[in-house]
């Protein structure tokens, strides 16, 4: 297995935990704690949407951590908008929930609500995705992967597909990106043109990139148009295995090979994207692990107490070949 381990780095201390983390511990026992009549940690958590394999185990691995953590979980599902977040946020605030987490959609535009949190006094914690603030005090740390990292990594291992393959000639790329303004679609999209500049300027082209919103319709309704508009695409680099799977439909209805004509790689690694690749759809697949629930109870409960946690909390995760596909599918959780 190719391994590429990112451990807890940028090691920041979080004076924002500090400062915005009511310290309160009325009884002397743990915060998560429901034993001994001490009152349960109460955490708002403002989903994305449902959009993904990914986002199903992500809510899921949150849902059953705050559960198992004895938290007192208020779950809203954004469907994939702002405004739906935002007012959840509102809602959190007015509930007085000890913590608020949030997994953005997109990352900008979310300076007012936070400071309505901080005035509020309830820390927030960004889970998965990033934002982009102009106060570094408006949230305590972020629980979730180095996506730039993974644009690269996406790079790397299509170095590995083509040689694979025996690719000669041209490397004709299309990217299907996720959700516009969303720091995995960025930061994916980032990675792999950093690699792609300093290594393959000459033999590597991205020839067409558009949104398919992290979607299986939006991948399949926007390959199909790729392959209209440009039929010699011999690459697909999707943002995510869902859009990816929506491509292959699209390819395979174009009469062209998936994996063979139109060589894949995407982003993920939820089960039906290791399908795939164990049938030689995909040819390799980047993690991103979605089962951060417990990792962030663990630092919800942290914030909570005024410990100091670090500002950024990065998930380990791996790469997967199609040759590693079907010993894999097995061990796979999601
Ligand atoms: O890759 C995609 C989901 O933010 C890492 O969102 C997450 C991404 C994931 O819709 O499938």
């Amino acid at each position: 297995m190719l391994t590429r381990r990112n451990f807890l780095t940028a090691a920041v201390g979080a004076a924002a935990a500090a400062g915005l983390a009511a310290c309160a511990k009325e009884d002397g026992k743990p915060s998560g704690s429901t034993g001994g009549g001490g009152k349960a940690l109460t955490l708002g958590f403002s989903q994305v949407g449902s959009e993904s394999g990914w986002r199903t185990a992500n809510s899921e691995s949150v849902k059953s951590a705050a559960k198992e953590a004895g938290y007192t979980l208020k779950f809203s599902d954004a469907q994939q908008k702002q405004e739906n977040q935002i007012s959840a946020i509102r809602n959190y605030i007015a509930q007085k929930v000890d913590v608020i987490a949030f997994s953005p959609v997109v990352v900008t535009g979310w300076d007012a609500v936070l400071k309505e949190a901080k005035a509020a006094k309830i820390p927030v914690v960004l889970t998965d995705r990033s934002v982009e603030t102009s106060d570094d005090s408006l949230f305590v740390t972020l629980v979730g992967s180095d996506f730039t990292d993974e644009g690269r990594r996406a790079a790397k291992i299509l170095e590995k597909v083509l040689e694979k393959a025996g690719h000669k000639g041209p490397v004709k790329i299309a990217q299907l990106e996720g959700t516009t303004g969303a720091a995995p679609a960025i930061e994916r999209a980032k990675g792999f043109k950093e690699i792609m500049d300093a290594d393959h300027k000459d033999d590597w082209k991205i020839v067409v990139s558009q949104t398919g919103d992290f979607t299986r319709a939006g991948g399949k309704q926007v390959m199909a148009a790729f392959l209209q508009s440009n039929p010699d695409i011999n690459v697909l680099y999707a943002h995510n295995d869902d859009m990816g799977i929506g491509a292959i439909q699209a390819i395979e209805a174009a009469g062209k090979k998936p994996g063979k004509d139109i060589l894949i790689v995407t982003v993920d690694g939820v089960k039906d994207g290791f399908i795939a690749m164990s049938e030689g759809k995909i040819n390799a697949i980047v993690e991103c692990n979605p089962l951060l629930g417990p990792q962030l109870m663990d630092v919800v409960k942290k914030v909570k107490d005024g410990e100091k946690v670090e500002r950024w909390i990065k998930t380990e995760e791996s790469d997967f070949l199609q040759d590693q596909a079907k010993d894999a599918l097995p061990t796979r959780k999601y």
